[in-house]
């Protein structure tokens, strides 16, 4: 079995198994990875210096290496806080309104993907195998040709790939997507992003498409599918086990004295819909003021990347909007939201998951969304609780039997919270159950299983032939 090399903007370092650490989902599951095949995880260290050296630090942990550069001020302001979460985020999900487009982003961004590139290569053995992550390291795998190297290289987008008519609003975008095809396996959540990148290298780029799915653009091949990612099942189901997750929700469920809670859990982001959701709930208590004192609403959205302005004007937003909800509605015994900007450790949030009656999962875009999954993972099988989730996000095209409503109608959210509450049992234990199925077959070690054999089955490179 060869070894993995995983690269990702960041790494966590792994803190072994079992379910009341800190970590999130992702950091979890690519430990577990690592772990299975003998690998190493590269990336920046969330930590800034004053001059970039190049400076490797190697820690190793749990069966896992971790190697972690520093990055200048200028690399985080350019390549992190710029091109990736100003330009690509927002534009990769839909809000072209958001997207920031300066060249002073786009060679910040090159410039760190060769920074990455020089760092790593010589950590790289001959047979490994090479899985970069996300939209931070796009031309990363040309940068690694670059330098000769020869491994199967794959690449997995966390992201939705936008449409070509959005793409093509970014400046440079042919040349973005040129450098995707120096790797050997390009992995999307879904096939309506698969389709839209195939769309994209047939019409913008001339590319042709095999029966298999197989793209040939010029003398390049580059195999590309759908996996959509998951939970780490077992792992979350010992979590929801723990003393830890009876507490939290023991204290949810008292706090809640006999009140039905509705559950949103997300990072404070504007692709997360938030504030789309805290009208939708506004709607359904102008609409149904005899369920007033009966429900609330428990929205946890710790805050992110407050570098990025539009990340504080959400955030004031939402102070402004969950404040405005509570003064029109609040009684001296009731609250309608409680709204938490603190996040939790996973056994925590599975716990509250289980106290709550409904999840209101509304992102307006999403790749995948793992919080949805983890929701149905916690309920509990003789009473479980009702997901409603937007159309919008990736997990929408598994999670079949959720209430699937359009997140920008408030009208829907409200419609969809009615029906919730007054959903039977049977039905909720038949919906549960067909869902329970999915997020339990289609976890993450069946995700990172299928990727990684489609890697190693990946073309190996024939040499490249020499320059003229
Ligand atoms: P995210 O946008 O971060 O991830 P999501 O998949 O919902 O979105 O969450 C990832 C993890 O973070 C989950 O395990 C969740 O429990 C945890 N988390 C979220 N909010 C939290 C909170 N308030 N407190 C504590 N933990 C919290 C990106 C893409 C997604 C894709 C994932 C994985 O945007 O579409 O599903 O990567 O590929």
């Amino acid at each position: 079995m060869s070894r993995l090399v995983v690269i990702s903007n960041r790494v966590s370092a792994p803190t072994g198994e079992g379910g009341a650490g800190a970590q999130g989902g992702l950091a979890v599951a690519l430990g577990a990875a690592l772990r299975e095949y003998r690998g190493l995880w590269f990336g920046w260290s969330g930590h800034r210096t004053d001059e970039f050296t190049g400076h490797i630090e190697l820690q190793r942990a749990h069966g896992v290496t971790t190697a972690t550069i520093d990055l200048e001020d200028q690399d985080v302001d350019e390549y992190y806080n710029g091109y990736a979460n100003r330009t690509l985020w927002p534009l990769f999900h839909y809000r072209i309104d958001l997207a920031e487009y300066d060249r002073s982003f786009d060679s910040g961004y090159q410039r760190v993907n060769e920074r990455f590139a020089e760092t790593v290569t010589p950590l790289i053995d001959q047979d490994d195998l090479v899985w970069v992550h996300d939209y931070h390291l796009i031309p990363l795998g040309a940068e690694l040709r670059a330098r000769g190297l020869k491994n199967r290289i794959g690449f997995f987008l966390h992201i939705p790939w936008p449409p070509g008519r959005l793409l093509v609003s970014l400046p440079d975008h042919q040349k973005l997507v040129r450098s995707l095809l120096a790797y050997d396996l390009i992995g999307f959540q879904t096939r309506e992003w698969l389709e839209a990148f195939r769309d994209y290298v047939v019409r913008e780029l001339g590319g042709n498409l095999d029966a298999d799915g197989t793209l040939h653009v010029g003398d390049r091949t580059v195999h590309v599918a759908a996996y959509p990612i998951g939970i780490d099942y077992d792992d979350f189901m010992e979590a929801s086990r723990s003393p830890l997750a009876h507490q939290a929700c023991n204290r949810l469920r008292e706090s809640a004295a006999d009140r039905k809670v509705i559950i949103g859990v997300d990072r404070l982001d504007y692709s997360k819909g938030l504030q789309e959701r805290f009208t939708g709930y506004q709607r359904f208590l102008e609409n149904n003021p005899d369920r007033h004192g009966e429900l609330f609403m428990l929205q946890i959205a710790p805050p992110t990347r407050e570098e990025v302005s539009t990340y504080e004007e959400i955030r004031d937003n939402l102070d402004g909007l969950s404040g405005r909800i509570n003064g029109a509605f609040a009684e001296i015994d009731w609250v309608p939201v409680r709204y938490v900007n603190q996040g939790y450790d996973r056994a925590s949030l599975a716990g509250f998951y289980r106290a709550a009656q409904i999840a209101l999962i509304t992102p307006l875009r999403d790749g995948m969304n793992l919080v949805a999954k983890e929701y149905v993972a916690a309920q509990d099988p003789d009473d479980p609780g009702v997901l409603i989730l937007s159309r919008f996000a990736g997990a929408a095209l598994q999670l079949k039997d959720a209430l699937l409503v359009n997140p920008y109608s408030a009208d829907e959210v409200s419609d969809a919270i009615k029906t919730a509450l007054e959903m039977p049992r049977e039905e909720r234990i038949r919906r549960w159950r067909s869902m329970m199925e999915s997020v339990r077959d289609e976890d993450v070690v069946k995700w990172r299983h299928d990727f990684v054999a489609a890697l190693e089955g990946a073309r190996i490179r024939e040499p490249e032939p020499p320059p003229e």
